[in-house]
């Protein structure tokens, strides 16, 4: 018996269209923000087209140079920021690209003193060490309105990541996948490689409330505060698993689909975390919090960091509501001895 089809439920819709039927319901909608998710659908193709032939085409390894960060450039990193800030600076209604790649963000229209206009922030390759190793890697990216109270156009990068309008990240996997949000739920896109196109394949993904799964680089627990390891403890005395990838956008996307916390602690070498608050912890929580998780710097929400540089760092603990909330347990000082 074959299955019956909902013609309505079961509907074939690509990014492109939804980023349409999304317009349409704000009429009043510039249609710059459908121009930038094009352009970076565009460039995930060609990024994820690109990784599946490195190895054949010999562009794996480091270029021999450091970026901002002084971590080493593999020569995809470089590949990836070139497709984007190509992709993207010429879309109109881009004022400002920011890459983890590039020490200063690009402007690419001043300010004109309104708010039209945008800042788009990314991360062109993340987790890029597991690519010699064929392991999964993910684009990030951030779109803030332009705000035209920065006296340098470059400065309205520096916006608190609840001002974000959308975020997302493509995980290029065993598939390549992209999981955007508008600030109206998260929804989650295939890669159809016969068509070239990505597939709607979840509408309003909610992350499940508690998972028995940590996720984080445990390798540095010797220097982690003590409230970790507190909960580190916890959580091994009640049977919880651990993964890490060691790329965030991959560990992130399994957090999301099943639950569970991954967390990037302060450690004695990076002493506000690794993670760029930017391009890699905003987006994310953005993400999270739309689909019902939680994300902390261990002190209040990532979303309400006011940034000072571009590449600042931030401690991440993201997921579900109920382990991020024992986590956050774990990191209270403790009450003074005496104390009502
Ligand atoms: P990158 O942006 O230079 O690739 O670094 C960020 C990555 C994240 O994807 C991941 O969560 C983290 O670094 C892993 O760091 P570590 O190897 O210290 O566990
Ligand atoms: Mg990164």
């Amino acid at each position: 018996m074959t299955q019956a089809v909902d013609p309505v439920s079961d509907d074939i819709v690509t990014l492109q269209t939804h980023v349409l039927q999304e317009k349409r319901r704000h009429p009043d909608a510039s249609g710059t923000l459908s121009w930038i998710l094009s352009a970076l659908s565009i460039s995930a193709k060609i990024i994820a087209a690109q990784l599946r032939r490195a190895r054949l085409e010999n562009v794996l390894g480091a270029v021999g140079t450091e970026n901002v960060q002084g971590e080493e450039q593999q020569k995809l990193d470089v590949i990836a920021n070139t497709v984007l800030m190509r992709a993207l600076g010429s879309r109109e209604g881009v004022m400002v690209l920011a890459s983890e790649e590039a020490e200063e963000p690009v402007v690419i229209t001043e300010n004109r003193g309104d708010d039209r206009g945008y800042c788009v922030l990314f991360d062109p390759l993340d987790g890029s060490s597991n690519l010699d190793v064929a392991g999964g890697v993910g684009t990030i990216f951030s779109i803030l309105r332009h705000d035209r109270r920065s006296s340098r156009t470059e400065d309205s990068v520096l916006q608190p990541g609840d001002r974000q309008v959308a975020a997302g990240y493509v995980l290029y996997g065993s598939s390549t996948v992209l999981v955007l949000t508008t600030g109206e739920g998260v929804d989650m896109f295939v890669l159809d490689t016969s068509i070239g196109a990505f597939i709607r394949v979840e509408r309003g993904l909610r992350i499940p409330e508690s998972g028995r799964c940590y996720s984080l680089n445990e390798g540095n627990r010797r220097s982690f505060p003590a409230g970790y390891c507190a909960y580190l403890d916890w959580a091994q005395g009640n049977g919880y698993s651990s993964r890490y990838v060691g790329a965030m956008v991959a560990d992130v996307h399994r957090t999301l689909l099943k639950g569970g916390v991954f967390m990037y602690p302060p450690t004695e070498k990076a002493p506000s975390g690794k993670l760029r608050l930017l391009y890699e912890a905003n987006p994310m929580a953005m993400l999270i919090e739309q689909a019902g998780g939680q994300a902390t710097d261990g002190q209040g929400r990532i979303l309400e960091i006011q940034p000072t540089a571009l590449h600042q760092r931030t401690p991440v603990i993201l997921g579900s509501p109920a382990e991020v909330a024992r986590v956050s347990e774990f990191l209270m000082p403790a009450p003074e001895a005496g104390a009502a």
